[in-house]
């Protein structure tokens, strides 16, 4: 029989040897989980296909059988099934297509699956003669690859060849959140009665909520010159905007923003252009100074299946020709990282979101009149990572919240075996009676 020494001396060289091996897995894997995006991370994504010869494609949205939805600014609205683009559109709708209007924005109901409801965001022509034109959301019913039964929901949006906004998205409270531009009439983002200008919030059947900032309004935020991105921070809830800055007016440009958007706040333009430190106007997080990016769709990406963009905060950019890559402090409203991927490669971007298959589904906008458009463009991409490293994931139970107790924990139970052992006692939590006596 071995002797009390060699038995606890043995079993605590074990224990310890378990330990740091434990340990030493976990750091190796979890390195190569925390890689930072410094240098190529372009080179660790993969870019495919989905759809090509597309006509201005401006927002996409994925229903939970499968289907992929988009716009094409000039009225379609399209539908891909089973990996397939139907020819035939869903529906064409009518719209205003002078400069930048047409039909933008799309969102899918949080409650498809039950109700069917599909809500468009799209410019029209006040009468058939009429140069007036405006900006509605309306929602619809889809049935069988088609919609009926128009509501229109918030009407009346001022409307023009520049600054429509566009973008309409479902916060995470089940309210309909829509940008609107100031339609190139800049006075209109400072007047709290004009839809102009704005980030507005709606119920999905188009009341106005009773916790809105101004009572009876959609108003949500004002003084936002021409939003057509926004999406929530999964890690803090916060609501993050993308803004074009100014090009021309007042003899100002580029500048362009990136704000987090407060309910009833002033973002400041046009009385104030980028970071002013003015108490009365709430300042971005980041502007672009002299460069250009024209920020378009944005998204923050939530998946694993490119882990390097986890949580991060991307911004499709149409002049800028790339897709931004943002890094938000998880504590204080601030940038703390920003790379941009494919300058150049794909041209004018409109829009990224990210699929239910936790791919990043990214939409060019090079026949604008704006883009030098390939052969088959305007194309949708689906962004995947390139590196089997990349690809996997670190499993949750190696993750250092677990790791680090596990370690704790067996540390302090072959200290207190080891200590045992050497005076005769045994703690009958340890539950080691007659085994060692
Ligand atoms: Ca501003």
């Amino acid at each position: 029989m071995p002797s009390k020494t060699i038995t606890t001396s043995t079993l605590s060289a074990a224990a310890a040897a378990i330990t740091l091996l434990v340990i030493l897995i976990s750091s190796i894997l979890l390195s190569a989980n925390a890689r930072s995006l410094s240098g190529n991370e372009e080179s660790k994504l993969k870019v495919e296909t989905v759809a090509s010869n597309l006509n201005i494609p401006w927002s996409i949205a994925f229903a939970p059988d499968g289907r992929i939805f988009f716009t094409e600014r000039v009225g379609d609205l399209r539908v891909i099934e089973n990996g397939t683009l139907k020819a035939q559109a869903v529906a064409k709708i009518d719209v205003a297509t002078v400069g930048e209007s047409g039909l933008l924005g799309l969102a899918l109901d949080p409650n498809f699956e039950k109700n069917h409801f599909l809500y468009l965001y799209y410019t029209y022509s006040a009468t058939s003669s009429s140069s007036t034109l405006y900006n509605r959301v309306s929602r619809f019913t889809e049935k069988q690859n088609t919609i009926l039964n128009e509501k229109v929901l918030l009407d009346k949006i001022p409307a023009g060849t520049y600054h429509d906004g566009g973008r309409i998205r479902f916060g995470p409270d089940g309210k309909l959140y829509v940008t609107a531009g100031d339609a190139a009439n800049r006075i209109l983002a400072q007047d709290p009665s004009s839809l102009a200008g704005k980030i507005l919030r709606i119920n999905s059947d188009g009341g106005i909520p009773n916790d809105n900032p101004f009572s009876g309004s959609p108003v949500y935020s004002y003084g936002n010159r021409n939003p057509e991105g926004l999406d929530w921070d999964p890690s803090t809830g916060r609501l993050v905007e993308t803004e074009h800055g100014p090009s021309g007016e007042m003899g100002f440009y580029a500048h362009d923003e990136i704000n987090v958007i407060k309910p009833g706040k002033n973002y400041g333009w046009p009385n104030v252009i980028g970071i002013a430190h003015d108490s009365r106007y709430v300042d971005p997080i980041l502007q672009t100074g002299d460069t250009t990016w024209a920020p378009s769709g944005a998204s923050f990406y939530h998946a694993d299946k490119i882990p390097d963009l986890k949580y991060k905060f991307l911004v499709a950019t149409l002049r800028g020709q790339h897709l931004e890559v943002l890094g938000l402090d998880p504590k204080e409203d601030k940038v703390v990282s920003s790379e941009p991927v494919f300058q150049d490669k794909y041209g004018r971007l409109r829009d990224v979101e990210e699929g239910p298959d936790g791919y990043l589904y990214v939409l060019t906008s090079n026949r604008d009149g704006r883009g030098s458009p390939a052969a088959d463009d305007d194309r949708i991409l689906r962004i995947s990572s390139s590196s089997s490293v990349a690809s996997s994931t670190v499993p949750e139970f190696l993750s250092w919240q677990f790791v680090l107790p596990f370690a704790i924990t067996i540390f302090v139970l072959t200290t207190r075996l080891s200590h045992n052992l050497r005076t005769g006692t045994c703690n009958s939590s340890t539950n080691l009676d007659g085994r060692y006596q």
